[in-house]
């Protein structure tokens, strides 16, 4: 059965273990299973602290992020491999099963012309040793294809799925966004569908990056489509109400996504368990 989870965005800019506290109740009502962590910076996290709040409350964690915007993983991989290897270790010690996001680029990189294959290959090589590193430290790299404006590199699930097919490591899967997706894709069942295989983690994230319910995603289509793909492991609504000051920019976040930030957790979280439950999309 599929997992809700939370990005902690939705409540502190960065990981805050008393935020979360403050929460807990909550995420018990709303049946948060899974909370994820951005390393954006991975020296912020309390590796052990955090992997006993996880262990406490039963709550499994997940970790993303986007790579600073002088790393360029085509010219030199290996800076790309020095930043995410911080990250592995503080992923892997706080328990996550997979270092997702934009692992293969920048969040709001674009060259101004389409990819060329000289981009593709690549990208596709530092995924390669990215993925080989993921694996020393026992996780999965996810790939989180993103919309236009934030990269030319993967738009879609079918980019994603010829990175992964390009690639071939059984630990890289494809980690997808309905708010990308509604720039994107034809439809999001077509967008889950070209996935194949390879989809792994889904994020549920509104048209305004608000709360869910309060834009223009269509979240009957979204779980409609899930159900139609079969998709049972975690989705995890990310809204961008406290963004980290990396990202912000990059991310286009100039004023506040939700009338009412506590909206996010308090409406959007009850609103997509009743949309899921109608689709006959089930959650543990
Ligand atoms: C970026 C995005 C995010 C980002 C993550 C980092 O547009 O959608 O998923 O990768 O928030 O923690």
């Amino acid at each position: 059965m599929a997992q809700l989870g939370l990005h902690t965005f939705a409540a502190a800019p960065r990981w805050d273990q008393a935020e979360m506290r403050a929460l807990l109740d909550k995420f018990q009502q709303h049946k948060i299973r899974v909370l994820e962590i951005p390393l954006l910076n991975p020296a912020e996290i309390d590796v052990a602290e955090t992997r006993a709040f996880c262990e406490e409350t039963g709550i499994a964690p997940v970790c993303s992020l986007g790579l600073p915007p002088e790393i360029d993983v085509i010219a030199d991989p290996d800076s790309g491999l020095a930043f995410l290897e911080p990250a592995f270790q503080v992923a892997s010690g706080v328990g996550a099963f997979a270092l997702a996001g934009v692992t293969y680029g920048t969040i709001g990189k674009i060259s101004g012309a389409p990819r060329s294959t000289e981009e593709f290959d690549g990208t596709a090589r530092f995924i390669e040793l990215a993925a080989r590193a993921a694996r020393s430290h026992g996780l999965k790299l996810g790939l989180e294809p993103c919309n236009r404006y934030e990269t030319h590199i993967m738009n879609t699930g079918a980019d994603g799925r010829a990175f992964c097919e390009a690639v071939g490591a059984d630990n890289v899967f494809i980690h997808i966004d309905t708010y990308h997706m509604n720039i994107e894709e034809v439809s999001y069942a077509q967008g889950f569908r070209d996935c194949g295989p390879f989809l792994g983690y889904v994020h549920l994230s509104e048209s305004n990056r608000g709360a869910p319910g309060a834009g223009t995603i269509d979240w009957e289509q979204v779980y409609g489509a899930l159900v139609e793909v079969g998709f049972d492991g975690i989705t995890t609504l990310e809204s961008m109400n406290y963004v980290h000051p990396a990202i912000a920019s990059a991310l286009a976040i100039w004023h506040p996504v939700a009338a009412n930030p506590d909206d996010v957790v308090d409406v959007g979280l009850p609103f997509l368990h009743e949309v899921a439950a109608a689709s006959g999309f089930l959650y543990t």
